[in-house]
């Protein structure tokens, strides 16, 4: 019966799986910390959020791209990132859970972001389960049935061989050469993909094929919230050209609530 619809290869066991229980929880995608405008600015008011996060949440899933580029290494942090990573690794202490996605970008992200943070980490995403109903939050990249290409570079940006090199470079020499190449496929191919339009029927037929009661995923930078017969689709949009994030609360509709306008999403979210 699951096989009549398009999943890839690394959603379904997701799909299939058993759903983490979450309760109320912020999703926040495409930071791309390390490139893009109003740098301080845009972290200034990512601090702001988090500061406001424990007793008003209970989960925070980071839904990929969260840095522009991330790689591990054993006895390195990115040093670019650290006032970022403290203020998770606040969030965290006070007892709010933190989950990341690996996106197109940070695709490296693993144990050594967990251990920092206090974060749990997946390269695909989380099967939530908030008050009963099923969400599945991914990135979306390479997802769309189109992006043949994506599938490819994605397979082979995470096999071990590509990994193995990059391992072996002193972190002064791999970050500015990453940040270069994301910088340069910007240039090429700037906004979302075409095949961002894709992403909502792709959706709406795995919430129909797997009891879903919404899916939320970040990458395209364009921020869109439908309700359908068989639930919600969310595209979160960007902590680089917007201030977006989706809120689900166990008793209360999902929202995408644009930060520049509203201060405390739970507040108003009535
Ligand atoms: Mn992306």
């Amino acid at each position: 019966m699951s096989n009549s619809v398009w999943v890839p290869g690394w959603i379904r066991p997701l799909l299939e799986g058993p759903a983490v229980a979450a309760g109320r929880t912020l999703f926040l995608s495409d930071l791309h910390w390390g490139t893009g405008p109003d740098a301080r600015d845009r972290l200034e008011s990512m601090k702001a959020l988090l500061r406001g996060l424990p007793g008003a949440i209970d989960d925070l899933v980071f839904g990929g791209d969260t840095f522009e580029f991330w790689w591990e290494w054993r006895r390195a942090v990115p040093s670019a990132h650290w006032e970022f990573l403290h203020e998770v690794r606040k969030v965290s202490d006070a007892g709010v859970k933190v989950r990341f996605v690996a996106g197109n970008h940070d695709f490296a992200i693993g144990p050594e972001l967990a251990k920092i943070c206090q974060a749990e980490v997946h390269p695909d995403g989380w099967l939530l389960e908030i008050a009963g109903r099923r969400w599945l939050a991914m990135h979306g990249d390479a997802t769309a049935p189109s992006e043949r290409m994506d599938r490819m570079v994605r397979r082979v940006l995470r096999s071990g061989l590509a990994q193995g090199l990059w391992h072996a470079l002193h972190p002064d020499i791999a970050l500015p050469m990453a940040l270069g190449v994301g910088a340069g496929s910007k240039r090429i191919e700037p906004g979302p993909a075409a095949s961002t339009v894709e992403l909502e029927p792709m959706s709406r037929s795995w919430m129909r094929e797997f009891g879903l009661s919404g899916v939320v995923h970040g990458h395209s930078h364009r921020p869109l919230l439908t309700e359908g017969p068989e639930g919600t689709y969310i595209n979160n949009g960007d902590w680089v050209a917007m201030r977006t994030c989706v809120w689900l609360a166990p008793d209360k509709p999902p929202r995408l609530v644009d930060r520049t306008r509203e201060g405390f999403p739970w507040l108003s979210n009535t």
